[in-house]
């Protein structure tokens, strides 16, 4: 027999952690209403975890006074919102919107200059206890990590869904800050889920559920189905996801290319990403954002010139290589671009990674701003099988060779000694607003694998 803990019919409160027997709306033993029932709930364990107005949270947890006033983290020289608490999006303010607007959407806001450190920090603190839970956390961005729980039922005695309880609870009595959950089991509607009832959310969406929650819902419900696409996807007539669930493979993979393969298998709840635990190790990248969004050849070229230059010289140092290249490109309104390429075997040459991105960035040169571009290899590998040296097209041989020797003289004479016709006196234009972001030890997008 099922250990009672396990037994579907049962829920669990949020906030005394006590499983509840009946139907009754109020915890059994606490009266809270923050019940969670799902009769799937002792079967999942793959969680996203998202910390719920991030900045804004650390920035009350440090000053009580304004626990409940509307606060809005941003400025700076770009004069945008980074974010704002909930209070002031209830009267409209939102991420990257101008700060003119965002006080004339609420006047008596009070608007704070980010602090990147801090939120740093406690980023790190919220992901060190995470990885006392499992090893499989997959950090996402500075505020939100996937955790895979499978296995660990006897490590902690509980099931995933109460582990998860548990470790929100700790995080608002440990760090002082929300977050919120989404259970499910693939990664698509683990983070779907950890949206939809934010702040201080649990949400599950189980297997035999998904296609049904799915089909009402809009298409840029699916990764990489931005603004642009979802347009594309409109003058098709298509709108909801269930208008996606009932076309052909074939069909969609027709008109869309490879995402068109993305839209067919997210459409019906299908996603089979893994929880990776060593994201870091996975790929080596270089990335800035700039001072004032750039859109056109003349000013990003240059800059993936000298990002490349700088992947190439970390692989060059830790002796490796990778064969598949990825550009990265952050819109005006923060959403992000990436691309891949394969290439027939691994390189650790500049150039190489440069003519390939330069082939991927080719195609989103179409007048976009753009606030931030990184360029990286993942597929790593050791330098052995790197840029053998038959390679077909003669030109890049003789880049190839070309680079060696650069390599040489740099060696000699220091990184700066030599510079290519690409980035030679450009150096101003990709210089990083914020220092940090310039060494992003890797740009792998989570939703990139499909
Ligand atoms: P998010 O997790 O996207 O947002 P959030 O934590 O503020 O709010 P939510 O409750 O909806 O999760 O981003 C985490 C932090 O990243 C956010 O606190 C500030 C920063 N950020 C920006 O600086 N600019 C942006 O446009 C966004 C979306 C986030
Ligand atoms: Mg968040
Ligand atoms: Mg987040």
């Amino acid at each position: 027999m099922a250990a009672p803990v396990n037994d579907p019919a049962h829920g669990f409160c949020r906030d005394c952690l006590t499983l509840q027997r009946g139907p009754a709306p109020r915890c059994e033993r606490c009266g809270s209403p923050r019940l969670v029932r799902h009769p799937e709930l002792y079967r999942l364990h793959l969680a996203h975890i998202d910390c719920d107005a991030f900045y804004a949270a650390v920035e009350k947890r440090d000053n009580p006074a304004l626990k409940d006033k509307p606060v809005i983290v941003g400025g700076g020289k770009r004069g945008v919102v980074s974010t704002a608490c909930y209070i002031a999006r209830i009267n409209g303010v939102r991420s990257a919107m101008p700060m003119f607007k965002a006080l004339e959407a609420c006047p008596d806001a009070i608007v704070i200059k980010p602090d990147m450190e801090k939120y740093a920090r406690v980023g790190r603190q919220v992901r060190s206890m995470m990885q006392a839970l499992t090893p499989l956390v997959e950090p996402i961005s500075i505020d939100e990590a996937f955790l895979d729980l499978g296995g660990t039922e006897k490590l902690h005695g509980l099931p995933p869904a109460l582990v998860l309880a548990r470790f929100i609870r700790t995080v608002e009595q440990e760090i002082g800050i929300t977050a919120s959950v989404g259970l499910s089991y693939c990664k698509f509607l683990a983070k779907v889920a950890s949206d939809l009832r934010k702040p201080r959310g649990f949400s599950v969406i189980g297997e035999a559920e998904a296609p049904d929650f799915l089909a009402g819902q809009p298409v840029t419900m699916i990764w990489g189905v931005g603004k642009a696409f979802a347009a594309t996807l409109e003058q098709d007539g298509i709108r909801t996801i269930g208008q996606l669930q009932k076309m052909e493979r074939g069909d969609l993979l027709r008109r869309y290319g490879s995402m068109g393969d993305r839209l067919y298998y997210l459409a019906r709840g299908e996603d089979d990403r893994r929880v990776t635990a060593d994201r870091d190790s996975k790929s080596v990248s270089a990335e800035t954002t700039f001072d004032t969004d750039l859109a056109g050849a003349a000013d990003l070229v240059p800059v993936l010139r000298a990002l490349s230059e700088k992947v190439s010289a970390r692989l060059k140092k830790a002796n490796l290589a990778g064969r598949t290249v990825v550009l990265k490109l952050k819109t005006q309104d923060f959403r992000i671009r990436t691309r891949n390429h394969q290439l027939d075997d691994p390189t650790r040459l500049a150039d190489r990674i440069f003519q390939t991105g330069l082939h991927l960035i080719g195609k989103e040169l179409d007048g976009t701003k753009y606030r931030l571009l990184g360029i990286g290899v993942s597929d790593l590998s050791d330098a052995g099988k790197a840029d053998p040296p038959d390679l077909v097209d003669v030109q890049a041989r003789k880049r190839a060779l070309a680079e060696g020797a650069i390599d040489a003289l740099r060696d000699k004479f220091g990184g700066k000694a030599v510079e290519t016709g690409y980035t030679f006196g450009k150096g101003h234009r990709g210089r990083p607003t914020r220092p940090d972001e310039d060494e992003g030890p890797e740009i792998r997008h989570p939703w990139e694998r499909i």
